[in-house]
């Protein structure tokens, strides 16, 4: 199977859909601000991984999903969250590990989940989550439910294992998955490049699937290219692939030096920014103006800002559902 490299040449999308990318790229960059903020303040504690510069991945790919399609994803997953609908003051009381999070404040920002979404994780495992993702197919095969998975994970996946086995497996059960790996270039401190000695499209390919690569700095590429993928998997044809060339601008996580990359690189990328990206291409074409773009700014900002003072003061989860989720009530012994 041949990989190809997609383009957002000849996009038919309308102002609205893509007024609409803007505003969700726009709030996720500043919930992922805010959170930055916090997590020095002490508010957000334990594992923090920010997920600004890839946000058109999140926003283009999860716009082509249906109400009973399903999300795995892994831990850099609130721009994830927040692109499927998820409310914006439950994701953040979960960060603050409160008891209106959406994981009852048990999960934090690795463990996000909102079944009614079909928003199925959040996992910390890097890979862990791919087998699921077919399970979820084969769930929709034998149920005959038409849901598609959308199994979203970076880079630092492709060298496990459950990569590969699920992969195979994939195609051998022909799953309606939809294998998203965001590529930011980097697993922690490791260059992506001295990891792989191979393309992941090539690899992927080589399973008998539609593999392709897609600029995810790009909202519009990343939906043209989701969308696709999405037909295939929902007509009963199996397992589709989609690399998403991304970057990260933050640290791996809160506690991450970054002494692996220069300030030159980040820069770069800055330049290729997807939310600079739309806002220029929608005002070309007259399809937004500077004062739009200014409210959807302050839309993002008031959601973000009313999001902290729920959480601020919501309450933590009472000392009586301290062994609920256990598998086995502790003994008195
Ligand atoms: C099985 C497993 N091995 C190692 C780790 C430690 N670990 C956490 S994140 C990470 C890097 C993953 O990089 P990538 O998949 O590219 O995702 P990114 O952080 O770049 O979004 C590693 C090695 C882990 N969580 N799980
Ligand atoms: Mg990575």
């Amino acid at each position: 199977m041949s990989t190809e490299t997609t383009s957002a040449a000849g996009t038919t999308l309308g102002a609205e859909q893509l007024g609409m990318f803007l505003y969700q790229m726009l709030l996720i960059r500043r919930f992922e601000e805010k959170c930055g903020e916090l997590y020095t303040k002490g508010k957000i504690r334990g594992f923090l991984h920010l997920y600004t510069g890839q946000e058109a991945c999140a926003v283009g790919s999860i716009a082509t999903l249906e109400d009973h399609d399903k999300i795995v994803t892994h831990y850099r997953d609130h721009g994830h969250a927040l692109a499927r609908g998820l409310d914006p003051n439950r994701v953040m009381a979960e960060l603050f590990g409160k008891a209106t999070g959406v994981s009852g404040g048990r999960g934090g920002s690795m463990h996000l989940y909102d079944v009614a979404k079909g928003f199925l994780g959040g996992y910390a495992i890097v890979t862990a989550h791919l087998p699921l993702a077919v399970g979820l197919g084969m769930a929709s095969n034998i149920k005959k439910e038409n849901f598609v998975t959308l199994c979203v994970f970076g880079d630092g996946s492709v060298g496990e294992g459950e990569f590969h086995e699920a992969l195979n497996l994939s195609v051998l059960w022909n799953t309606p998955t939809i294998f998203f790996c965001e590529n930011n270039l980097y697993g922690m401190g490791v260059p992506f490049h001295a990891s792989l000695s191979t393309d992941i499209p090539k690899l992927a390919a080589a399973y008998n699937m539609p593999a392709v690569s897609v600029d995810g700095m790009d909202v519009v590429a990343v939906h043209e290219a989701t969308k696709k993928a999405v037909e295939h998997a929902r007509l009963g044809k199996g397992p589709y692939f989609i690399e998403a060339m991304t970057y990260r601008y933050r640290g791996h996580s809160m506690s991450d030096p970054e002494l692996y990359r220069l300030k030159d690189e980040i820069e770069e990328y800055r330049q290729r920014d997807a939310i600079e990206r739309l806002k220029t291409r929608m005002l070309e074409a007259g399809q937004i103006d500077e004062a739009r773009y200014q409210e959807l700014v302050a839309r993002a900002e008031q959601v973000v800002d009313e999001a902290v003072e729920f959480s601020e003061r919501s309450p933590q989860p009472g000392i009586e559902t301290l062994y609920d989720h256990l598998y086995k009530e502790p003994s008195n012994g």
